[in-house]
């Protein structure tokens, strides 16, 4: 017999938007949307690193156009494709000091924030680096939408997600009913179905932290990570170390083969107490796809993710995140 065929992450979105005979097909429609911009992204990932070969880095190419820099040219493909999709109201990006408006004439019901490429020292270097995009519904009525519309919380997302460029790129999503994973065939530009309703382990045995930073922690940090060092044959320790320094390739790894993610509070740089990390673009998506994963996110003094109430479009929050009965644990350490 035929092996039957791929499903399709728009033939998935199709069916499950089915069992909703209430909705009117705009968050399928802005997720679409929203695959055709990271599609465009990954070819322009993949061919990074030709550019210099193709004679296409730089200030101009052959042709004397201006080339962009890839974070550039991811936030531009996203900013525009999403603009005028007509499901939005509004957006903000890690790239953007403001607010981004959409076109007038298309406003819609939802607002968009993402990271359009999410481990920025990674970009030159051919490793995993992704979007993460975070889909809330609007507060405001009607028109331009404004911060009200985009300082929520991350309980209220309605659909959060990333796509990841790396040996193959993967879509992974979740609209509150699980998490899917798709990896895009590129000889025919779809993405299929592979990783139906992620798990992730209970458990693990995988810590992601930069070690370098260990002398600016906080104390009680410190202890933690030296505990998850020591050898306790019982307790599965000492854990070994994945970090690569993209927070979307960290956590894809943990998420799928489990782990313990770790960027903390830090006395490194005064302007930035709470870490590195941003609640709106990366922490509030990852730890919605967390806990529909089974897992947990919260911050290093044991407050969930999901739960901040943004006061600022960039800011900052320490972020522990990954297999429940680890984060647990470090919560008995750090709380
Ligand atoms: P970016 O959005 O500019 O790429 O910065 C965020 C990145 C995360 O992907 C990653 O987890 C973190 O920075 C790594 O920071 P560090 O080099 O301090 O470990
Ligand atoms: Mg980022």
């Amino acid at each position: 017999m035929n092996k039957p065929l791929g499903v399709t992450v728009i033939r998935h979105i199709v069916d499950s938007q089915r069992l909703h005979p209430e909705a009117t097909g705009d968050l399928s429609g802005l997720l679409n949307e929203l695959i055709v911009a990271g599609k465009t992204i990954s070819a322009e990932v993949n061919m990074a690193g030709l550019a210099d070969i193709l004679g296409m880095s730089g200030k101009t190419n052959i042709q004397g156009e201006k080339v962009q820099k890839l974070d550039e040219f991811a936030n531009n493909t996203i900013k525009k494709r999403m603009a005028r999709c007509g499901y939005l109201c509004v957006m903000t990006s890690e790239e953007e000091d403001d607010i981004i408006p959409v076109e007038d004439g298309y406003e819609g019901k939802y607002t968009l924030a993402f990271d359009p490429l999410d481990g920025s020292t990674n970009i030159d270097v051919n490793v995993n680096i992704g979007t993460i995009f975070s889909v809330h519904r609007r507060r405001t009525k009607w028109g331009q939408g404004g911060w009200e519309d985009m300082l929520q919380r991350g309980r209220d997302q309605v659909a959060a997600g990333y796509i990841l460029y790396g040996s193959s790129t993967m879509l992974v999503f979740t609209t509150g009913e699980g998490v899917q994973g798709f990896t895009l065939d590129p000889s025919v530009g779809e993405f299929y179905l592979s990783h139906p309703d992620i798990r992730t382990p209970e458990r693990s045995k995988y810590l992601s932290v930069n070690e370098g930073n260990s002398h600016y922690w906080p104390e009680n940090v410190r202890r933690y990570i030296d505990a998850l060092k020591e050898k306790d044959k019982e307790k599965g320790r000492p854990y070994s170390c994945r970090y690569i320094g993209s927070l979307v390739a960290d956590f894809h790894r943990n998420l799928i083969a489990g782990g313990i993610f770790i960027y903390p509070r830090d006395n490194k740089d005064p302007e930035k107490p709470y870490g590195k990390l941003r609640l709106l673009y990366e922490a509030a998506p990852l730890a919605m796809l967390i806990e529909q994963a089974g897992g947990r996110a919260i911050t290093d003094d044991g407050i969930n993710i999901l739960d901040i109430t943004p006061d600022s479009l960039h800011q900052r929050v320490p972020l522990i995140i990954g297999s429940k009965l680890d984060v647990d644990e470090a919560e008995g350490y750090l709380g």
